[in-house]
């Protein structure tokens, strides 16, 4: 069964194509790059779940083939839950500018005292059948902001980022400790397992 993950982001569907080969060894999952090209819809939902299912509905309509998409990003309690579905251009770039964005959430967090500083990266993750069948799962990472940023891997707010049970950032350590904890790798098994 060929499965598309509508993302160019190569490092997604390397993780999902790990998680699947052990849940579900049938699957053989292709990102955008692999079929033809065709319009993206912009993302322009107020919910992870509804910007995941537009992602997923777009590429079984363009390609008929089943359909896995997913949307994320950081929700702030101080900030009551932004920047949330616009993690992406917080700064208000039209490009995703990971620096200025993490530039003005640590601006805008500057009074904030270190006890108020939690946050979640949240995940839906979502599967579309040509048959019209439908599902979301979500998966959270909760930790808290800290006041600059550390460390190179990872991406996005990554360097802002400690995880709970952690004392280093989601960019301190490795991709394969952060899968494990981390809100997509947390939604994509669960969506691996209802496959
Ligand atoms: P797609 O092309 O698949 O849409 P994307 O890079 O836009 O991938 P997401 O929609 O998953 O990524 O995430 C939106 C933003 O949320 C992303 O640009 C980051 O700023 C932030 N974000 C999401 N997951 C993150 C993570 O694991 N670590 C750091 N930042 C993350």
């Amino acid at each position: 069964m060929r499965v598309l993950l509508a993302t160019r982001n190569a490092g997604k569907v390397d993780e999902l194509r790990q998680i699947l080969a052990e849940a579900a060894p049938h699957v053989e999952l292709v990102g955008l790059d692999a079929v033809e090209e065709y319009p993206e819809t912009p993302e322009t939902e107020l919910t992870f779940a509804g910007n995941a299912l537009l992602k997923a509905r777009d590429g079984v309509k363009h390609t008929g083939l089943a359909t896995i998409a997913d949307d994320s990003g950081l929700a702030v309690d101080a900030l009551n839950g932004m920047p949330g579905v616009l993690s992406a251009r917080w700064a208000g770039s039209t490009n995703k500018d990971d620096a200025a964005n993490n530039a003005l959430l640590l601006d805008q967090l500057a009074d904030v005292p270190d006890g108020l500083r939690s946050a979640q990266f949240v995940c839906a993750a979502a599967i579309v059948r040509p048959d019209g069948r439908e599902l979301v799962v979500h998966g959270e990472m909760p930790g808290r902001v800290i006041r600059e940023p550390k460390g190179a891997n990872g991406f996005g707010y990554d360097p802002l980022f400690v995880p709970d049970g952690f004392e280093l950032t989601s960019a301190e350590i490795s991709a394969a400790e952060k899968n494990a904890i981390s809100h997509r790798g947390k939604a994509f098994r669960e969506l691996a397992s209802r496959i």
